[in-house]
């Protein structure tokens, strides 16, 4: 999506446990995390029921060890699902853009494997531009419900071409991790929300329209907002969003830790789904590798690709298709997302 949508003027009002994890988070250097391969191998204490992964800073200063680390985060796996979403643009007219069939097939694929990975699934219908749109929600059973952290992707592709980078790397990145963490039967302290948005690309209207019929009592319950829309790019740069401290050192700590240099994300703002959780005053994050906006001499020296390219030259062009990725990106943004289920999740 390229226009901006009006945002808020005035800041909502931030979370105090903001303020107390970014104040101890900064105190303690960094945030390595809290994560467990399986609740088995919780080698401590389960945190109080009533603290949540966001204001259990014990939990946050826990060294990040083998015995804490996400799974890893199959690419084969992740390409697995892009290469169906390539499928179902071939069969449908080449694209999976909103009022297409090629995005409802796209939502019954994703959909139908969460549903055999044992998630409570939802499908949310919206018109926009005349034309039936789908959001699809994935709640993982346990946690917190006073405490969500939501991980969300947009779907669509626009019409022009299958969108297998824009968005399908997103998409398919979140579906593995939500696939990895019912194969760890992982049980973190907050409730687990995955989200896959119809209508991004005609302007957020998905995710605006999944707010906006969020009730204010559940609104306050998401802790934070992870948004994943481009995380392959052929000409890949190591953008973290910038919104929040805490969310932010948890994704550039994790790059850090591999010798990967990150920068923020600058034009994020407003650019994709995380935005109209932002509006609401909610906590949002996420990772970004780049769109049509060309690499500098500077990045290329520092993430290797083309100086003086696009991030992506088939951004909302047709050949946005499987061969239009960057694997090494696709697995580093892949793991990174799974480690920050796992630290934000802090499983009890
Ligand atoms: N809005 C995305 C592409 C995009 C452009 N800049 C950013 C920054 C952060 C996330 C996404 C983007 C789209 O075309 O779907
Ligand atoms: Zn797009
Ligand atoms: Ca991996
Ligand atoms: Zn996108």
């Amino acid at each position: 999506m390229s226009s901006h949508p009006t945002r808020r003027t005035s800041a909502p009002p931030r979370r105090s446990w903001a303020r107390r994890a970014v104040t101890a988070a900064v105190a303690a250097g960094a945030i390595t995390g809290l994560v467990v391969t399986s609740p088995a191998a919780t080698a401590s204490p389960a945190a109080p029921a009533s603290a949540s992964a966001f204001n259990d800073t014990r939990a946050m200063d826990r060294p990040t060890t083998s015995a804490f680390a996400a799974p890893d985060i199959s690419l084969a796996n992740v390409k697995s699902h892009l290469n169906q979403l390539q499928t179902i643009a071939s069969n449908n007219g080449g694209n999976r853009a909103h009022g297409r069939p090629g995005y409802r097939a796209s939502i019954d694929y994703i959909k139908a494997k969460l549903d055999a990975a044992g998630y409570t699934t939802a499908i949310q219908q919206f018109t926009a531009n005349g034309a039936t749109g789908y959001n699809l929600t994935a709640d993982w059973p346990g946690g917190d419900p006073q405490n969500v952290l939501m991980a969300g992707a947009h779907l669509d592709s626009v019409n022009a071409g299958p969108g297998i980078n824009d968005n399908g790397s997103g998409s398919a990145a979140i579906l593995e991790t939500a696939l990895a963490v019912s194969r760890e039967g992982l049980k973190p302290q907050q409730h687990l929300r995955f989200a896959w948005w119809g209508a991004e690309e005609l302007g957020i209207l998905g995710s605006r329209h999944y707010v906006s019929k969020l009730p204010s009592t559940e609104r306050s319950k998401i802790d934070a907002y992870l948004n994943f829309d481009m995380v392959g790019s052929p000409n890949p740069g190591y953008f973290v969003y910038d919104d929040d401290r805490r969310v932010e050192a948890v994704f550039k700590n994790w790059f850090a830790a591999k010798g990967i240099s990150t920068e923020i994300e600058t034009e994020g703002d407003g650019r994709s789904d995380h935005a109209s959780f932002k509006n609401v005053g909610i906590t949002v994050g996420g990772l970004f590798t780049g769109a049509g906006r060309t690499k500098t001499a500077a990045q290329a020296q520092k993430w290797g690709g083309t100086a003086g390219q696009a991030f992506d030259r088939c951004y909302h062009r047709a050949c946005d298709t499987i061969s239009n990725l960057n694997d090494t990106a696709l697995d580093r943004n892949s793991d990174a997302i799974a480690h920050a289920i796992w630290t934000l999740g802090a499983p009890s």
